[in-house]
């Protein structure tokens, strides 16, 4: 106390919090009042914003840290008394009837939904310097992630609202979750392309806050070692979205506005929308509370497996078990193999990928309860075996797919499962790790990321009917992939397979050297032969049939090794670059 130099009320209570939860080594060095006095109002600045962004205040993050650190401590399992086994969900299959018309009945509900983009990761294992969202979702038209995310949530917008009788003004919301790592690139790079087409008042940024990182088992928040007026903080994971939507007013205004169906999704996965539309229609046909997106997963992939799990006492839950919990909760519960594929040559246990449906109603009342706050975990690291002291300091963290933890038995909690090809590729892991991944693992690299958009695209236009030549296999970047034609579409072209079905017809062909850049939403593909590059840009509601014989050069595909340091960042963690030979371009 004689230390401090006078302090505004609520900086007196902040100190007082801080003294009664056991932190009075904060205060410890602090030098006479007059001395530095700036800097421990800087300080108490910052513990009033750690206090204010955590649900219950730093005093329950201390206390929850101290609960989590002392079961760590004891290695006290976080499924003790659970049991795994394997859930039951939806199953879909592109382009069969039940897909056709769940994704037609996703479309209908679009105009309720409203979209939430998790984008505070920095990406430390991709090591890309800049923000992930602005990395090319492909290298053909360059466009990046977040351009191709909000065209795809405009083109929903308009096939949803076509559906409606009369009038539609709907603007499906745009929530994009930053962090202080990403939220002033995240911001430029909207600001400096006009959103991308979006009303900016369609796009709301959530800033989400770190938290303060803990030294020792008491939860003694650690001081930064360049500063000693300020707490060390770190991340707290993507379950900080609940908080910041609960506080941020948005869910009751979407609410009052007729909205249904919260969708939240993850930096770069450049398929996603691919899974959306159907998603939608089945929570929508079966009424799902939480409908969380799966893919076949390979056994020690990198993705969650979602579980059922079955406590002594009766409950259950449909949960994710985080990849690096999945083997040790199987080895302890009876299956001495543990996370193992089985005679289907995947896990058992289907891949969360993070894209989680939630009805409005429900998740509001349980945030009225909770306000926002996820289960946590802790994930020290001991300098030894008696777990007394930490390498480096740690924190709690949480993962939005750990919402429905907390919901009641009656809660509605189900699971669609759909193809990897069609809806999952993220971009994750740097050259050097991917070039690791056992075989017939996915990569989950800018280069596998890439490859994946045009072969689901050559095999969309294929069930559509058309003629698309089989890939090639060739290796970049130490991985080895299928090369398929590159073959893109903006969003309004070919939102739902219906749509494309309409517009390709049988006699048209692809062969594997062609790229192909469909840019216009009437463009019709019929009597086409295309063995070349070919571009076709269409205003608007311009109406344009592809046909005939069209052969040149094209693109040829270069391989850049990822040390080149001649090649930009986004080339080389891809390792192949398009060497623009020649190409047919037709505007209309
Ligand atoms: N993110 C934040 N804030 C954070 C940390 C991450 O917004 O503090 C975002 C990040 O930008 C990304 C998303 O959260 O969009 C997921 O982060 P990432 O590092 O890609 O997640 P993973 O650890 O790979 O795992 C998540 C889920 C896992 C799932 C997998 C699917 O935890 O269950 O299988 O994503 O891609």
């Amino acid at each position: 106390r004689r230390n401090l130099p006078l302090l505004a009320p609520h900086e007196v209570k902040l100190a007082k919090l801080l003294l009664s939860e056991g932190q009075s080594h904060l205060f410890e060095h602090w030098p006479e009042p007059g001395v530095d006095d700036d800097k421990k109002r800087n300080f108490f600045d910052q513990v009033c914003r750690l206090n204010s962004s955590y649900p219950g205040g730093l005093a329950s993050y201390i206390q929850n840290a101290r609960k989590l650190l002392a079961d760590s401590k004891a290695g006290k399992n976080p499924y003790d008394g659970f049991s795994p086994s394997v859930p039951s969900g939806e199953v879909l299959t592109f382009g069969d009837d039940n897909f056709v018309s769940l994704e037609e009945a996703g479309v209908k509900e679009a105009r309720h939904a409203a979209f939430v983009l998790v984008a505070g990761g920095l990406g430390e294992r991709l090591g890309y310097k800049g923000i992930k969202v602005a990395l090319p979702r492909e290298t053909t038209t360059g466009k990046c992630f977040l351009q191709h995310y909000i065209e795809s949530i405009l083109a929903l917008q308009e096939a949803s609202c076509k559906l409606v009788e009369g009038e539609c003004n709907t603007k499906i919301p745009f929530v994009i979750m930053t962090s202080d790592d990403t939220n002033a690139l995240t911001v430029k790079l909207l600001e400096s392309n006009s959103y991308f087409g979006m009303e900016p008042s369609q796009v709301h940024i959530l800033k989400q806050e770190k938290v303060a990182c803990l030294a020792d088992n008491d939860a003694r928040l650690a001081l930064d070692p360049n500063d000693k007026y300020k707490i060390q903080t770190k991340p707290h994971g993507h379950g900080d979205v609940h908080a910041l939507l609960y506080s941020s007013g948005l869910l009751e205004q979407w609410k009052s506005t007729g909205r249904k169906w919260v969708l939240f999704f993850q930096d770069t996965n450049g398929l996603l929308f691919n899974a959306i539309p159907s998603a939608l229609g089945v929570s929508a046909t079966k009424g799902y509370n939480v409908n969380s997106l799966a893919v076949p997963r390979k056994a020690k992939e990198a993705i969650g497996g979602i579980t059922k799990l079955t406590h002594v006492d009766g409950r259950t839950m449909v949960i994710n078990v985080e990849y690096n919990q999945l083997d040790p909760l199987l080895r302890a519960t009876g299956h001495p193999d543990g996370d193992a594929n089985c005679e289907t040559g995947y896990s058992p246990y289907p891949g969360n990928i993070n894209q989680l449906i939630l009805e409005i109603g429900p998740y509001m009342e349980e945030l009225q309860k909770t306000h926002g706050a996820i289960s946590e975990f802790v994930n020290p690291k001991y300098t030894d075996s008696t777990k007394t002291a930490f390498k480096s300091s740690t924190r709690l963290e949480c993962m939005m797919q750990d919402y429905p933890k907390t919901l009641p038995p009656s809660a509605k909690v189900g699971f669609t499962v759909m193809d990897a090809w069609l809806t999952y590729a993220p971009v994750k892991n740097n050259p050097e790790d991917s070039a690791k991944v056992p075989k017939g693992n996915p990569y989950h690299s800018a280069t596998s990321g890439e490859m994946a958009i045009y072969r689901a695209n050559s095999l969309i236009l294929r069930k559509a009917g058309a003629q698309i030549a089989d890939p090639v296999i060739d290796t970049f970047n130490g991985q080895e992939v299928e090369v398929w034609p590159r073959i893109t579409w903006i969003p309004r072209w070919g939102l739902i397979f219906k749509d494309v079905k309409a517009k390709v017809h049988s006699n048209s062909s692809v062969s594997q050297r062609s790229a192909l850049v469909i840019n216009g939403k009437n463009i019709t593909i019929q009597g086409l032969s295309l063995d070349g590059t070919l571009i076709v840009n269409a205003k608007d509601e311009a109406k344009f049939n592809v046909t005939g014989h069209i052969e040149n050069k094209g693109w040829t595909i270069q391989h850049v090794d990822h040390k080149d340091t001649s090649e930009k960042e986004e080339i080389r963690i891809r390792g192949f670059k398009f060497n623009k030979v020649e190409q047919l371009e037709l505007n209309y």
